[in-house]
């Protein structure tokens, strides 16, 4: 049986990504995820200058399966991030863990043109993927710019624009469900040159204590993640590939994003045409076992199916949206 996938000139050994932010981006801790299975890594995202991010609580579970966080993109700055690039790109280039290669994708978020210089400065380091974060729903909330990236066509297609002018390497970009029709960012993404999509990140969510009448986050405001935003991500993953099925986006790659806990989960994501997918809230859950758990469960469910690799059944379960 073949998991393998072939991410923008790079093969991941399974379609399991570590979503960006969710243990932090130390050397070490992605180092572990890789050796417990991980098909590639994500860090963090990085910006142009060092921020501390928002006052505690930043991520709390108000009820089963529901997580909010409102991190506040806390990043040492690109400059500091590079100088550790290297302990990165040894653990997880070339020569790869236990001689897997593990792809490491660097988030980067800015605006234009300060995003440039970041993409310029990681890429010349070495990285092989960037992934863009035009959807932080907490750059919103606090007006890092006024609006989100994600939330407009032309300012997603001014920052894709600036960092492929400034790059050569591969770029994803990294979509808000919190948007009214996501097949028109995608379109403005991949008409200024991404090379592939992933979404969806959080959704904007609010959680209030009653007992003490205020808000629980330190930035009142957050994103939602977890189990209980699947079905959603799923919907959008659908929108976004049936748009390129019926010709209105340029075909790329599609990284499913969103509760995923489980191989029938990923399995769910490959049949609404995703390339891979995206772990994130669901290594709190289970710790990053997650990974091999899930690859080990998707490989039983193509064994039961008699599928010999993803693309035998990716994009089956399209047919049944309707199309006009
Ligand atoms: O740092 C954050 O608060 C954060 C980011 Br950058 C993001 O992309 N999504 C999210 O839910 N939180």
């Amino acid at each position: 049986m073949n998991l393998s996938v072939d991410l923008c000139g790079q093969e991941l050994r399974n379609p399991t990504i570590l979503a960006s932010g969710i243990l932090g981006s130390s050397p070490d801790i992605l180092e572990r995820v890789a050796k417990n299975g991980a098909g590639a890594v994500i860090t963090k995202s990085i910006g142009p200058i060092r921020r501390e991010g928002y006052k505690n609580p930043t991520v709390i579970e108000p009820m089963e399966n529901v997580i909010l966080n409102a991190m506040g993109l806390p990043n040492p700055g690109y400059k500091e991030f590079i100088k550790e690039i290297d302990d990165y790109l040894n653990i997880l280039g070339a020569d790869g863990v236990d001689s897997v290669s593990v792809p490491l994708i660097v988030s980067i978020f800015g605006a234009v043109p300060e995003i440039a210089d970041v993409a310029c400065a990681i890429a010349d380091s070495g990285v092989k993927i960037l992934e863009i974060n035009i959807s932080c729903p907490q750059a919103f909330a606090r007006c890092i710019k006024p609006g989100l990236v994600g939330q407009d066509k032309e300012a997603t297609r001014e920052v894709v624009h600036a960092v492929k002018d400034a790059v050569k390497i591969p770029i994803i970009v990294k979509l808000s469900p919190n948007v009214t029709d996501i097949t028109e960012i995608a379109k403005a993404a991949v008409d200024a040159g991404a090379d592939a999509i992933s979404a969806i990140n959080t959704i904007q969510a609010l959680e209030v204590e009653p007992m003490v009448e205020k808000p629980v986050l330190g930035n009142i405001f957050g994103g939602q993640s977890g189990p209980s935003v699947r079905c959603i991500a799923q919907k959008k993953i659908a929108d976004i590939t049936l748009a390129m099925e019926l010709g209105e986006i340029r075909k790329v790659p599609v990284i499913g994003i969103g509760g995923v806990r489980s191989g029938l989960d990923i399995a769910r994501f490959i049949l609404l045409g995703a390339s891979c997918v995206q772990i994130g809230s669901s290594v709190l859950y289970d710790d990053i076992g997650i990974f091999k758990k899930s690859v080990d469960e998707l490989k039983e469910f193509m064994n039961e199916k008699g599928y010999k690799k993803l693309s035998d059944f990716r994009g089956n379960a399209l047919k049944w949206l309707p199309r006009e």
